[in-house]
């Protein structure tokens, strides 16, 4: 990733954000954190719980949580919804069976009257393994062409190598200087 990377990543952090990181374990959230905060002293807040994780990069305030599989518990996310500036969904490329778990979860956030004003960008993860769904499969399978009250971005990515996070990272940037 290098300079550019860090330039925008330098870009990114101006200003304070909050962003949210959601998708189906195993998806990669992790994996991609851990990219983003390369170089950068991180610190988590266990108090939180073991379903949503906070993570602070510089002045970025990351949220992360599973969905998928707790649903007794996703009545209380969106009191962490407040001034989200964006949402990241990521989502495992090899997983097509679950592909519909994460089409209604990202409905249901972007119905949320805090999330109204959010950039959704999805990474589009494990695009290294063979036969995994395609950008275009996704976009079919969330039928993103009907989001039309949010700022969207798919974003194909292999979070292993960092591949694709710059220019997902690129697309928030930009969103941000139009504001
Ligand atoms: P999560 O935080 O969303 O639950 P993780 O997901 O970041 O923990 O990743 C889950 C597994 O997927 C990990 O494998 C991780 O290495 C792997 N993974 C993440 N991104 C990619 C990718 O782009 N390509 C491939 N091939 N694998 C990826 P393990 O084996 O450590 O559980
Ligand atoms: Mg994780």
């Amino acid at each position: 990733m290098g300079i550019i990377f860090t330039k925008l990543w330098r870009l990114f952090n101006h200003q304070e954000h909050k962003v949210i990181i959601v998708g189906l374990d195993n998806a990669g959230k992790t994996t991609i954190l851990y990219q983003f905060s390369m170089n950068e002293v991180v610190h988590t807040s266990p108090t939180i719980g073991s379903n949503v994780e906070e993570i602070v990069v510089n002045n970025t305030h990351f949220l992360m949580w599973d969905i998928g599989g707790q649903e007794s518990l996703r009545s209380s996310w969106n009191t962490y919804y407040t001034n989200t500036e964006f949402v990241i969904i990521v989502v495992d490329s090899t997983d097509r069976e679950r592909i519909s778990v994460t089409k209604e979860e990202l409905y249901r956030m972007l119905a949320h009257e805090d999330l109204k004003k959010a950039g959704l960008l999805i990474f589009a993860n494990k695009q290294d393994v063979k036969g995994c769904m395609s950008v275009a499969e996704i976009s079919q399978s969330l039928q993103l062409t009907s989001v039309k009250d949010h700022q969207w971005h798919i974003q194909a990515c292999c979070a292993l190598t960092g591949e694709g996070l710059c220019q997902g990272l690129e697309w928030m940037t930009s969103r941000l200087r139009v504001r």
